[in-house]
Order: C-alpha cells, then sequence, then structure tokens
C-alpha cells in the first residue's frame, strides 16, 4: 500500500512530465513553491460535525435530500415511511410531515422500510418525486421492493394516494434491499437494487444479468411503452446482451447502500457493503462489474474456485477497510460546496456501526489521496449523507443505539 506523501509525490512526478513540454530539455526538477500547492490541494481535512435543527422529532432517518426548486426546503425520510420537511432558514423549526406511507411499507427488520427517495429535476414542473421501499406482502404479492412515483401538491404535501408503481422486484430476503434512488445529469433515474439478501448471495444474483439484484439500474422516467410505465435508455449497456435485463447499468454489487453523483465530474460513487471482512468504496461504471460474489473488496471470496481471482472482467474497489474499523459502509458525497474550500473534491463516507468518517480524494477511478480519518462519533449510527443545493454536506442517523434519536449534523472542515 502506498503512504499518502509517496503516492502524492508520484502524482506531482507524473503531473510534472505530462505538462512539461514535448520540445523541453532538459528537463527541470519540480519547483519547491509548486509542490507545495499541489500537497495543500491533496490534502484531506478534519471535518466537524454541528447539530442542526434540533427540534425536529426524527425517528431512524435514513436519508436527507434537497428539493431542487427551492434550496431552501430539506426532506428527511423515516424508515417507517414517513417524509419530513424542514425549512433550513427556520434552524428552530421543528419540521412537517408531507408523506405518510406506513401502511404499504414493511419496516419489520432494520434493513427494510422507506430507504430512498429522488427529486424529479423538474420537479418545479411535474410535481414528481420517487420512493424506493420494500412493501408488506399481500393476498396477491409476495415480499418486494418497490420503486414508485408520487406526485407532489402546491402546499408543499406528497400526495400517498397518487402512488404509480414503476417495478417492483420480489425479494428472496428480508435483508440486501440497496437503495438509493437518484437522477443523474442525463436525466435518468439510477437504482441501487442489492443482491436479494441472506448470505454469500445463495441464489447467485452477483454475477447474473438476467437479474434486477445485485446491480445498479438506470431507467428513463420520462418515457413508457406499452409493457413498462418506463422506458430504456438507448445506450444502456446490456440492451442487445441475450438473457439480460436492459435495466442494468452495472452489476456484481452486493449491497449498494447509498451512492452519489460528484456533481462537477459526474462520477458515480457508491459504498458497497461487504459479507464478513471488507467494506469497499467503488466508482460505478457503466457496464461495469464489480466482482460480488467472486470478489470482496480486494480479495477473493470462497467457494467460487474459478472466478475469485482478480481478472480484468471485475471492477477493483478505489478504497476499502476491514472488520476491525467497521461493519456496513454509509457511502457519502464529494463536497463540490464552495463554502469550505479545503474540502472541496474530498469524498466524505462512514462506518455505520463504528461511527467513523473517512475522506479520500480519487480521479479518473484512481486515488490521488489515500483514505484517513476524518472524524466522526462513537455511539452514532450515520444513515446517509446529505447534500443541499449548494453543496453544503449533511449526515443524519441515530445516536444511543441503532433505535436511538435520529439527529442530523452539518458537515464542515475543522476539529
Ligand atoms: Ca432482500
Ligand atoms: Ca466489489
Amino acid at each position: 500500500m502506498l503512504t499518502s506523501m509517496r503516492f502524492s509525490e508520484r502524482v506531482l512526478i507524473s503531473m510534472a512530465i505530462i505538462t512539461a513540454p514535448a520540445s523541453a530539455a532538459p528537463q527541470v526538477p519540480v519547483a519547491a513553491p509548486t509542490a507545495k500547492v499541489e500537497a495543500a490541494a491533496l490534502a484531506i481535512p478534519d471535518v466537524r460535525m454541528q447539530r442542526v435543527f434540533p427540534r425536529v422529532k426524527l425517528r431512524r432517518p435514513v436519508q436527507v435530500v434537497a428539493r431542487p426548486d427551492k434550496g431552501n426546503l430539506l426532506y428527511v425520510v423515516e424508515q417507517a415511511g414517513r417524509v419530513i420537511e424542514i425549512d433550513a432558514n427556520d434552524p428552530e423549526g421543528e419540521g412537517r410531515v408531507v408523506l405518510d406511507i406506513k401502511e404499504p411499507v414493511q419496516d419489520k427488520f432494520n434493513e427494510q422500510g422507506l430507504l430512498s427517495l429522488a427529486f424529479h429535476p423538474k420537479y418545479e414542473q411535474n410535481h414528481f418525486v420517487y420512493a424506493w421501499y420494500t412493501a408488506k406482502k399481500n393476498a396477491a404479492k409476495p415480499d418486494r421492493e418497490v420503486l414508485a412515483r408520487f406526485t407532489g401538491k402546491d402546499d408543499g404535501t406528497i400526495d400517498a394516494a397518487s402512488e404509480l408503481t414503476l417495478l417492483e422486484i420480489p425479494d428472496p430476503a428480508w435483508n440486501h434491499n440497496g437503495g438509493t434512488v437518484l437522477f443523474g445529469a442525463d436525466g435518468f433515474l439510477y437504482l441501487s437494487t442489492g443482491d436479494g439478501g441472506a448470505g454469500n448471495d445463495p441464489w447467485g444474483n452477483g454475477q447474473n444479468l438476467g437479474t434486477l439484484l445485485a446491480a445498479v439500474l438506470r431507467i428513463d422516467v420520462d418515457h413508457s411503452t406499452v409493457e413498462k410505465p418506463y422506458a430504456i435508455p438507448q445506450d444502456n449497456p446490456f440492451i442487445a446482451t441475450p438473457n439480460a435485463r436492459p435495466e442494468i447499468y452495472a452489476y456484481g454489487l452486493r449491497n449498494v447502500w447509498r451512492m452519489s453523483f460528484d456533481r462537477k465530474t459526474g462520477e458515480l460513487y457508491a459504498g458497497d457493503v461487504g459479507q464478513n471482512a471488507w467494506e469497499e468504496i467503488d466508482i460505478v461504471t457503466k457496464g461495469g462489474n464489480f466482482g460480488w460474489r467472486c470478489r470482496e473488496g480486494h480479495h477473493p471470496t470462497e467457494g467460487v474456485p474459478d472466478r475469485s481471482e482478480p481478472s480484468a472482467q471485475f471492477i477493483e474497489p478505489i478504497a476499502e477497510y476491514p472488520r476491525k474499523d467497521g461493519v456496513s459502509v454509509t457511502g457519502g458525497f464529494v463536497y463540490r460546496g464552495t463554502g469550505d474550500p479545503s474540502l472541496d473534491g474530498v469524498y466524505l463516507y462512514a462506518d455505520y456501526q463504528s461511527g467513523t468518517m473517512w475522506g479520500l480524494r480519487a480521479l479518473g477511478g484512481k486515488l490521488t489521496a489515500e483514505p484517513r480519518v476524518v472524524g466522526g462519533k462513537r455511539g452514532f449510527y450515520p444513515a446517509s449523507f446529505g447534500e443541499s443545493l449548494d453543496g453544503t454536506l449533511f449526515i443524519c442517523g441515530t445516536e444511543g443505539g441503532a433505535d436511538g434519536a435520529g439527529v442530523i449534523y452539518r458537515l464542515a472542515s475543522g476539529r
């Protein structure tokens, strides 16, 4: 493993080579002041957590999302099936419930519930909002995961009766349900599904392109077909592959709980929760196979002898951490706000159980600064990071146990 210092030096050297004109001879060494500036640009600062919205009563908040047309409004997803609206201009406000779908949502086990919410990029015009949740079974339907569209009202609430089901995936086990729903700059909806559950992928979903599980999906929700209430983007990678689901954008992913786009580079960062040994961070690329269940982090798994070695077919993670540092990765965001320049370009992520928070820098799928512990809090269970329209980052979760009080912190550089 390279140390960050050695890695920085290597980057500087390669940059010097790239930026030197072809005709320049002899090569001049990198001047010390330039090296200092570059080293500062690659540094990763400590990150402190500042409690915000203390009067908002939250139970198991699992996501904070910003409304695209009103930068002051943040929506907090509660796992049991409620959405709470918070006005950031009213730091002492109590928030208000704008959606309650506890009735259809199955929230019996810890990984179940209303898991993610995404506003359509043109929400101001169409008032569409998308939810990913585990649903209660009934006489007609089994345990399943549901991607549904709801419609917001002019008063800011979301009409529970407006539900339109876009996708239903039968779920073989209570765990590993993904799941982040979000929109890309391309206007398409992205969804992480999880491998179905149990342990060690007993159904072989990880490497199976014929299932929507263990994947990141990409669909066009602005168009529909006779068969489906959505369309398949023309350049989806497996659209012409026999027996593959055309919705699949990337696969070989065990259970991407949280993923986000770097709003500057467009790269999709995902935290893929590991089995018994390694938690990993991936940069999800179109058509990519991220290795599960042949690989866990940078390591071969047991029981798949023919396919467990490093191979060109598997895209390795950009970072990993072992069990001693945590048990369940919560993927975060690359900071792109303007208020905190030292954090620009740092990808933040955390572990749900240890409460540790890390930062790293990456470019083009490769680390440019090794992960380092930047903060976190013992006894805090970070369920999700969130990003406001201006790029301010938040983190939400519970304190005093996984079922403790729901809290939101704002993140800023410094101790
Ligand atoms: Ca499941
Ligand atoms: Ca992997």
